[in-house]
């Protein structure tokens, strides 16, 4: 039972101001607050960012700030209940749209927090991660995680922008977070993506083991959508047609904190997902998805992302009736079931 507890105010002045000169608190009057009943507070909002109002203001700010000034030219994804200032769109979700012009190059460096790109528009850029020199498409997960050089240059002829998912607010506020800038990276001629191009098949560390801690560092979309046609086509009652982008050695999510995954929505489909702890972040890939959180509702057009707290169920519905829908995901459920947390509801 949930009984009232003291407040602050019940207790003397000169008491409370003795505490605080030795640096101590009472629990009891904040005890509810940190140890809320049975669901936790959550300042992460349902937010939607549409991406026609964000590309105008990205290419603008390619033209008011040069890439020496910016060294990753960013629009920040900002969740308004966590404070804009925070940077964040869940406790442990950093998202920003990055903006690289033809001719720019964004230097080499490395740091603590893990990110990923979701390639959102644009073709000719490139970002070399680890010595693997990664194409760009739309669509494509690449990944840069934690401590692995990574830059960005650009090739072609048309703006590239790019979707990047970090951990940055946890490994913040673990006070771990920090990077090191380098020069260019030497290009190296093998790549993950051609070593680990078909599920099942790896390459055998028969003699040797395997040391890589990510052996695949890009995941083309074209793979990624094949997949996700070929499990629909496969199982025609199966509900939630997703996949996991997992290291391809382990089996395990292919970075250690946050999850990532592609959603296919049958056309005309609604599909419930359950309340489960994690915060989610969802990215139209191809088509419109109307996605319901609580009491709000928006409608994901190609290229628009929205974020729903956790211990909140989702519900997503393909608008199209005789169209697909493709969906990126990111998830904080590694972070979760590590911490012994995790909770579908
Ligand atoms: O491209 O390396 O959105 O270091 C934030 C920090 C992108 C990047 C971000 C970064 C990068």
């Amino acid at each position: 039972m949930s009984h009232e507890l003291g407040r602050l105010e019940d207790l003397p002045q000169d008491y409370r101001d003795e505490l605080a000169s030795h640096n101590l608190v009472p629990l009891w009057p904040s005890l509810r607050g940190v140890l809320p009943p049975d669901v936790p507070t959550r300042q992460t909002r349902a937010t939607h960012w549409p991406y026609q109002t964000i590309r105008p203001l990205l290419l603008k700010a390619g033209e008011l700030t040069p890439i020496e000034k910016a060294e990753r030219r960013v629009l920040v994804l900002a969740n308004p209940g966590h404070g804009l200032e925070r940077m964040q769109a869940s406790a442990a979700i950093y998202l920003g749209m990055q903006l690289l012009l033809p001719g720019e190059w964004a230097p080499s460096h490395r740091h603590t927090p893990n990110a990923v790109r979701m390639v959102v528009e644009g073709t000719g850029a490139w970002s070399t991660v680890d010595g693997e020199k990664c194409e760009m498409v739309r669509g494509d997960l690449i990944l840069t995680p934690t401590g692995l050089w990574h830059e960005h240059g650009h090739d072609g002829t048309e703006p590239v922008v790019w979707l990047d998912v970090l951990d940055l607010p946890l490994v913040h506020y673990m006070e771990a977070s920090y990077h090191v800038n380098g020069g260019r990276q030497t290009v190296k001629p093998q790549r993950g993506e051609r070593a680990y191009a078909r599920g099942g098949v790896v390459p055998s560390p028969v003699f040797q083991r395997a040391h890589k801690a990510y052996p695949m560092l890009r995941y083309p979309w074209a793979d990624a959508r094949a997949a996700l046609e070929s499990l629909a086509a496969d199982q025609p009652a199966l509900d939630a047609v997703q996949v996991t982008y997992t290291n391809p050695e382990t089996g395990a999510h292919c970075e250690n904190i946050l999850g990532f995954y592609a959603l296919m929505l049958r056309p005309g489909q609604t599909l419930p997902l359950p309340a489960r702890s994690p915060a989610t972040v969802l990215h139209q890939i191809e088509g419109d998805t109307e996605v319901q959180v609580e009491a709000q509702t928006f409608t994901l057009a190609e290229a628009d992302t929205c974020c729903a707290p956790g211990y909140t169920a989702i519900t997503l519905k393909n608008r199209s009736p005789d169209q697909p829908a493709f969906l990126f995901m990111a998830d904080e459920t590694p972070l979760h079931q590590k911490l012994g947390v995790y909770e579908i509801r």
